[in-house]
């Protein structure tokens, strides 16, 4: 019965450190950004829910540990119990991971349905990784808007601009806010993956087939977003960033009619790209 006292004696030890780790946390999410879309909100709140099981469960663990290191040591413990079996204890360790587990498949497989059945979509860009670089397509525009070929910006141009080198891009993928936008992903030659954190999105993009995926960023939220390839692709695997510039419908609409001419965008005002490169100068 000792262990079921410093079970009793771990619990009230694990209320106090999360409620100081919940009070160092302003925000409760980690430090993780504020997600633009519906699906980066859910998973980053899932997120947030998996952190503080796992830190329990950590301080839980090592409270005990401690516990019993101290309070079972050989001088104040000298003739150790031989006890080997306790029914009870046995029957909870298995049965609360077991509960643990359960009530986080439910949330688990929102999450991952939520990415991957694609809702009604009224654009369509087909996403092609290149060795390296990214090429974007409006599928069904193609003869208002050619093809957006992505390179990242030289460390001169970036800086001259300044922009971000290695997130900086010479032409960004546009697409509208508040826009169900679906992502035909591909590769041409080896594998890369498409992947944009502030959307919630991720997939692999693999020569020979097409993965699908979608988003649909906030109203308001416009602004130039960056993600990375993010498989080990090859030497330049660093030098294929994904810039997406985020507009407004109404904007949107005047850049298909421009043929894709990115000086018909209004000023970017909202880019954190133009952070770091402008320090370097
Ligand atoms: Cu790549």
């Amino acid at each position: 019965m000792r262990l079921l006292k410093a079970l009793l004696l771990g619990l009230p030890l694990l209320a106090v450190v999360s409620a100081t780790a919940a009070a160092s946390t302003s925000s409760g999410n980690f430090g993780w950004d504020v997600g633009i879309t519906d699906n980066a909100r859910y998973g980053e709140w899932f997120f947030g829910v998996l952190m503080w099981i796992i830190s329990g469960i950590v301080i839980f663990v090592f409270g005990l540990m401690l516990y019993i290191m101290v309070r079972f040591r050989e001088s104040k413990n000298p003739v150790p119990s031989k006890t080997t079996h306790n029914t009870l204890i046995e029957i909870i360790w298995t049965v609360v991971p077991v509960l643990i587990l359960l009530a986080l498949v439910a949330p688990s497989f929102k999450s991952l349905f939520d990415q991957d059945i694609i809702p009604e979509t009224e654009l369509t860009v087909k996403v092609k990784g290149y060795t390296w670089h990214w090429q974007y397509e409006y599928v069904g525009m193609e003869d208002q808007v050619e093809e957006i070929i992505s390179t990242p910006l030289s460390r001169e141009d970036a800086i001259a601009q300044g922009r971000e080198y290695l997130l900086a891009t010479t032409a960004p993928l546009v697409i509208p806010s508040d826009t169900a936008i679906e992502f035909l992903v591909t590769s041409d030659r080896n594998l890369h993956s498409f992947s944009m954190d502030p959307f919630w999105l991720k997939v692999d993009a693999i020569p020979d087939r097409i993965n699908h995926t979608w988003t649909k960023v906030d109203a308001g939220a416009e602004g130039t977003y960056y993600g990375q390839c993010a498989e080990l692709c090859g030497i330049n695997h660093y030098f294929m960033p994904i810039e997406i510039r985020v507009v407004t419908r109404s904007d949107f609409d005047k850049f298909v009619a421009s043929g894709g001419d990115l000086a018909s965008l209004p000023v970017e005002t909202n880019d954190l790209g133009i952070q770091t490169a402008a320090l370097e100068k």
